[in-house]
């Protein structure tokens, strides 16, 4: 595995409403449209779809249920997002189609969702300072946030953008933004962009990877800010941990800093979105192992949570928070861990309930689990029972309300992705490639496990009747209808 890999995996998410009602009727977060138009889904990134039918047998030799293959670059650890009729997903550019954009690149690739034919790409320079910023062939790592004809992402260069999902093919060039090298019909529209070391300056770990959501006219999008090559420094101290910016304009709405020179190491956990009690928060994990929740529209702080014992010590025992948290039922689901190349090691899974204020790390602990390991996994909760991988290859099956676990499941590989529930069963890929499907219930059955071909270090993505799965180099399309 090449370093920081993992990062696309801590990328590695409609509205609140739709989690309320997921809530009322105690099953899953759904977008309901058919499409998967973010990290997670819904904005509560609760990995869960309640679509029906789903193959549980392909094979991709043989090609049997496999619709359609795309060619991605060399490493992608950007997840598929599917709207609009579009597939999107974060690559490097390894594939190079357009030789006037060679070399090194993050790239986000569209293609037609229907049979896979490439539409567009949005091509991103690695950022002059190197790895310390913008790690070598890592290519994009974030997942876009698609809504109507605009979509929105983190490019490796720590830049948000808006792109217009129809790229030049319109023969408009969209938004403010005029400046594009390249406007031919495969190339990207850009609306508007926001360099988030030019404007809040941030310095990234390694990687920029943030997966927007969004509430109203407002993203949300971490910041990426950490430590210099040093892993002693911290360049930006008071650079935010986190951004609102509006959606229409790209402008700074709110911004917070909790976390100052206290960064552990990076910040790569996505924020996630959802009401809470009477209201709408956002939720982030941030750089110190520290959660916290806000209020979406005016980036008031409401609470924090430290997901680290006291007397634990950086690096040995005290871990980052890779994962995005789950909202679900007015409580908060997160494990921490570290960064893959840091290894296996203890970690921490928690269930927080978010009505509380202020330090609540004792007061808001509803239960904690410690038999996982380190985790860069997100949760997926589905009728009342929580799912969540480790690092280390185990994927744990709990009573989502009270801690109580039920089943392990041993991978032997390590887990970069995270567990997603289709149709009452759970998908998890892990690096040796091997896709496990599990019944999604309180006794453990397994299935049946496929291997994709490579290691697969993004998640599973259900859309419209159709499973979209990412290895290192390829996306493929799988359904058993014809
Ligand atoms: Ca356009
Ligand atoms: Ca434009």
């Amino acid at each position: 595995m090449t370093k920081r890999s993992f990062i696309l995996v801590a990328v590695a998410s409609a509205a609140a409403l739709i989690a309320i009602s997921a809530v009322k009727t105690n099953s899953a977060s759904d977008p309901g449209s058919g499409d998967w138009p973010m990290w997670g889904g819904t904005p509560d990134r609760n990995m869960v779809s309640t679509m029906k039918g789903m193959p549980t047998s392909w094979d991709i030799k043989t090609k049997k249920n496999i619709k359609w293959i795309a060619a991605l670059g060399s490493q992608s650890y950007g997840n598929p997002v599917v709207a609009g009729g579009q597939v999107y997903v974060g690559t490097n550019n390894e594939l190079v189609r357009d030789p006037r954009q060679g070399g090194d690149r993050g790239v986000l690739m569209c293609f037609r969702e229907s049979d896979g034919e490439f539409l567009w790409q949005h091509t991103n320079e690695k950022l002059a300072a190197g790895r310390v910023n913008d790690w070598p062939y890592q290519g994009v790592c974030s997942s876009p946030l698609v809504e109507g004809d605009r979509l929105y992402y983190v490019t490796n260069r720590c830049e948000v953008v808006c792109l217009d999902t129809k790229g030049f093919t319109d023969g408009v060039n969209d938004g403010p933004y005029k400046d594009e090298k390249f406007t031919g019909p495969h190339d990207a529209d850009i609306v508007w962009k926001f360099d988030m070391m030019e404007e809040v300056g941030s310095h990234p770990h390694n990687m920029s990877n943030c997966s927007p959501v969004s509430y109203g006219d407002l993203i949300y999008i971490c910041t990426s800010n950490g430590q210099d090559e040093s892993h002693v420094n911290i360049p930006s101290p008071k650079a935010p941990a986190i951004v609102a910016l509006n959606k229409k304009t790209g402008k700074l709405s709110w911004e917070d800093n909790s976390v100052f020179d206290r960064i552990l190491h990076g910040q790569w956990s996505s924020p996630s979105v959802g009401k809470i009690g009477d209201v709408v928060q956002v939720v982030h994990g941030q750089g110190d192992g520290w959660i916290r929740g806000y209020e979406a529209t005016t980036g008031k702080k409401l609470w924090e949570f430290d997901t680290n014992p006291k007397d634990s010590v950086w690096p040995k025992t005290r871990n980052e928070l890779i994962s995005t948290p789950v909202i679900w039922d007015n409580k908060v689901y997160i494990a921490n861990g570290q960064d893959p190349e840091h290894g296996e090691g203890v970690g921490h899974l928690y269930c927080i309930d978010a009505t509380k204020r202020g330090d609540i790390t004792k007061t808001g602990l509803v239960w904690q689990y410690d038999k996982i390991r380190r985790s860069i996994s997100t949760g997926s909760i589905y009728e009342g029972l929580l799912f969540y991988a480790d690092f280390s290859g185990f994927l744990h099956c709990l009573d989502a309300k009270t801690g109580k676990p039920y089943w392990t499941h041993d991978m032997f590989a390590a887990v970069w992705s995270s567990p997603m529930v289709v149709d009452g069963k759970v998908y998890l890929g892990d690096e040796d490639g091997d896709i496990a499907i599990l019944e999604a219930s309180r006794e453990k059955k397994v299935i049946g496990e496929i291997n994709m071909g490579s290691s697969v270090y993004s998640t599973v993505v259900p859309a419209n009747g159709v499973l979209f799965i990412a290895n290192r180099n390829q996306l493929f399309a799988i359904t058993d209808k014809k």
